[in-house]
Formats: structure tokens, sequence, C-alpha cells
């Protein structure tokens, strides 16, 4: 495959610094089961960024920290142009793998550095941003960083806790962001003109379809439910079955009808239950108390409302004498689609790079969904090994790595070109 372009022959990025940065990034946060964990604001997590930050700085950009713990690295000739923000993530799921989030940062950084040293000035100024806590697996607040950047923070930092108690606020701190300076970290509508955001598919198509890149036509909306079952504790040797109201056993329906919900019933277009804790949890107790989450997931705006009040009502039927089921929503992010000019820009880069393309869903969810808001986006896919992500195991070719980093520098040149 040609990896410069037709209209910038000697312009490409450095395939083989790509990958180095990718491996160098994997091993911060690597752990005992050969995946990373590197949650949003942990030692890891701020790590990570410092490395970024560190190779972004060497190669002569401008990297800061915002107040919300954003990463934003800018070239060397700032201001007097619109902004074409490139970005993904560097925190992880707990045991995830080494792409997700990562690939879309270090190839944003790699076109950066491409176009700073040799490039032409673009029509507009690429910036790059790596958004904390996209994923929220250590504070349950996915996409904080993408929601403080455009404004929409519907939480303080006092308001998201870990496991342990400690608040999003206090870990912000230590891993230096300013919670009280939050509003800082926004950026004034209409600075952003264009959101460009690689990624991988994290999914089965490209690879099955033989497909290089994914010009990714929309992205998935997603309810996040947190439930209590209650129920009554009690002796296991001692309490008849007559007499019991087992919080586990109502949540097995529960979990039950979550699933049913997105299979047989095709409600909405997948639905899991990813957390369940129980009360006590020791053998010799009936179960009191579980929590557990429930995470919807639909293209359609209204078809996922309506399965998130189908689910209340499954969920009210399974409650029984002393068993009660209480639920609410922590988080509701829309579906949306991407911006069709865009999509055209990216085809038209694949084209120029002889890189086979297809439009393609995103069933996950990505920073793009939220800077949507307040700027067109779009986003590039490129084949995940066996389909897989947020596993030890998710893997990429790397001719497929460098081919989608080749197609955001294509893009990022041709943006306000016609
Ligand atoms: O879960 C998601 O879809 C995203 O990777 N955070
Ligand atoms: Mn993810
Ligand atoms: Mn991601
Ligand atoms: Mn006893």
């Amino acid at each position: 495959m040609p990896l410069t372009t037709e209209a910038n022959p000697g312009l490409t990025i450095d395939g083989a610094r790509l990958l180095g940065r990718l491996r160098r990034l994997a091993e911060i946060g690597a752990d005992d089961r050969g995946g990373v964990t590197r949650p949003g604001f942990t030692p890891e997590d701020r790590l990570g960024r410092e490395y970024v930050a560190r190779e972004a700085a060497a190669a002569g950009l401008s990297p800061r920290v915002d107040a919300a713990g954003n990463l934003i690295v800018r070239g060397p000739r700032p201001g007097g142009r619109p902004v074409l923000m490139m970005g993904s993530h560097l925190d992880t799921v707990r045991r995830g793998g080494p792409l997700d989030g990562a690939y879309g940062v270090l190839a944003g950084l790699e076109v950066l550095q491409q176009l700073a040293a040799h490039g032409p000035p673009t029509a507009a100024e690429p910036v790059l941003v790596a958004f904390a806590n996209e994923e929220g697996a250590r504070f349950p607040c996915p996409f904080w960083g993408s929601l403080a950047l455009t404004g929409r923070l519907d939480r303080g930092p006092g308001e998201v806790s870990d496991e342990r108690g400690v608040t999003l606020g206090e870990a912000l701190r230590e891993t230096g962001g300013d919670p009280d300076a939050l509003e800082s970290a926004r950026w004034r509508p209409g600075t952003i003109a264009a959101y460009l955001e690689l990624h991988i598919e994290q999914g089965p198509i490209l690879e099955a379809t033989g497909t290089t890149i994914g010009v990714v036509d929309g992205i998935v909306g997603r309810t996040i439910l947190d439930i209590e079952v209650h129920g009554r504790a009690g002796h296991a040797g001692t309490t008849p079955m007559a007499a019991r109201a087992d919080a586990l056993a109502a949540a097995a329906r529960a979990v039950l009808a979550v699933e049913r919900l997105a299979g047989d019933d095709d409600r909405c277009a997948v639905a899991t239950v990813g957390r369940l804790a129980v009360e006590p949890g020791v053998t010799n107790v009936v179960p009191g108390l579980v929590r557990m989450t429930a995470e919807l997931r639909d293209g359609d705006r209204d078809r996922l409302r309506k399965a998130e009040e189908e689910l209340l009502r499954r969920l009210a039927e399974i409650e029984a004498p002393g068993v009660r089921i209480a639920s609410r929503v922590s988080d509701r992010i829309e579906p949306v689609p991407t911006d069709p000019e865009l999509r055209s820009l990216i085809a038209a880069g694949a084209d120029a790079l002889s890189c086979s393309h297809r439009p393609i869903f995103s069933g996950a969810g990505h920073d793009a969904q939220i800077v949507a808001a307040v700027a067109p986006i779009g986003m590039i896919f490129v084949p995940s090994r066996n389909g897989v992500s947020h596993v030890p195991e998710e893997s990429t070719a790397d001719a497929d790595l460098i081919a989608g980093a080749q197609v955001l520098l294509a893009t990022v040149r041709r943006w306000g070109q016609s």
C-alpha cells in the first residue's frame, strides 16, 4: 500500500515511531493478566499522560493539562486559524487493551508532529486533546474530560466518588488538575471548527469484510441505570424458603430481564449488566441487598428511551413481598450522527492512499459524541483483530494502525480546501 498521498508526496507519518510509542505507553499500567489497567485519575493515568506530554515537548510541541485533567497539545503556530481538534483518551477500563483511546491520541501526536516539522500551514490549526476519564472505570462519570471541555458537566467533582469514597475532585487534584477551576477548561462555543477521532473499531465488521478504514456514520446512545434490589437478610439454614425475601434471587430475574430486553425482545440493540455486588455476600446468609448496573445501547434515541421505560416496568413486576427494587438513571448519552462533509473528506483521504473503506456505525461510545454538541465530528476506524476490545487481547495489525494515521493526516490536510 502506498503510504504517501498524491497531494503530499513527502509528508507521511513515521509508522515505526507510532508503533514504538504505542508499545511504550502500554507498559504504563501493564497488569498481571497481560492487559493494561490505567483508569482515569489514577497514578498510572497520570504517568501515561506525562509520557505523552514529554514526547510532545521533545518534538517541539506545547503540551499543557487543563483544570479537568485533559492533556492539550498545540503546535508551533497557535492561534489565528480555526481549530481542527483531534482527540481520544488515555484512560482504560480495568484489564483493558493497549489501543482503545491510546491509538487515537498517539496517532494524533504523530500527525501534529509531522505537520509542525514538515507541513505547509493547513487551513485549520490542528490541536490534539487526550480527554480525561472517557471510560469512567474508577470514577463513574464517563466522558468527564470532553463534557468539561464542552461546558456540559452535570456533576461537580465532589459529587462523584470511587469505591473507597475518594472523590473525583481529590483524585483530580492529585493527578494535576484543579477541581476549583473547571470552568477554565471550557472552550467557548465556535472555537472548535471540527473534531476528528481515530479509533480501533472494537468490533468485527472491518476484519470480516477485509476493509482497512471505517468511515463512521453514527455513534450509539447509552443509558446507564444504577439498580438496588432490597430484600431481607436472614439465616441461610433456618429461614424457610417461603418466608424469604432473597435479594439475589430477585436480582437474577432482573439480570435476565435486562438481557431479554435487547435479545429476544429487541427493544434496544444491546443490554448488559456489568456490575453486581451482593450484601452481605457470605455463604450462610440470605442476601439482603444487591447493587447492580444496567447499560442499554441503541442508535435510535426514541427506542432507547422506550427500552428504559420497559425495563422499569419489568423491574416493578419482579418486586414481591419483602423485595423492593429502586433504580435511577446515572448517565444518559444520546446517539449522534457524524458530519457528512467530514465523512467525505475521510473517504477521499482513504481513496488517495488506496485504502479500502466503508461506512460503519459505532456501537462503542466516544468523546466525539460529546464534542458533537459544539462542533461537526468525524471518526475513522481501523480493524480490530477478532473484533475484540476492552480485553487484553485487543490488537490491530501494524499496517492498519499506520494506514489509519495516514488517513487522519490526509483528512486534516484536506480540511478547509474545498
Ligand atoms: O464503553 C464504551 O463504549 C467506551 O469505550 N467507553
Ligand atoms: Mn473503551
Ligand atoms: Mn475508546
Ligand atoms: Mn449461626
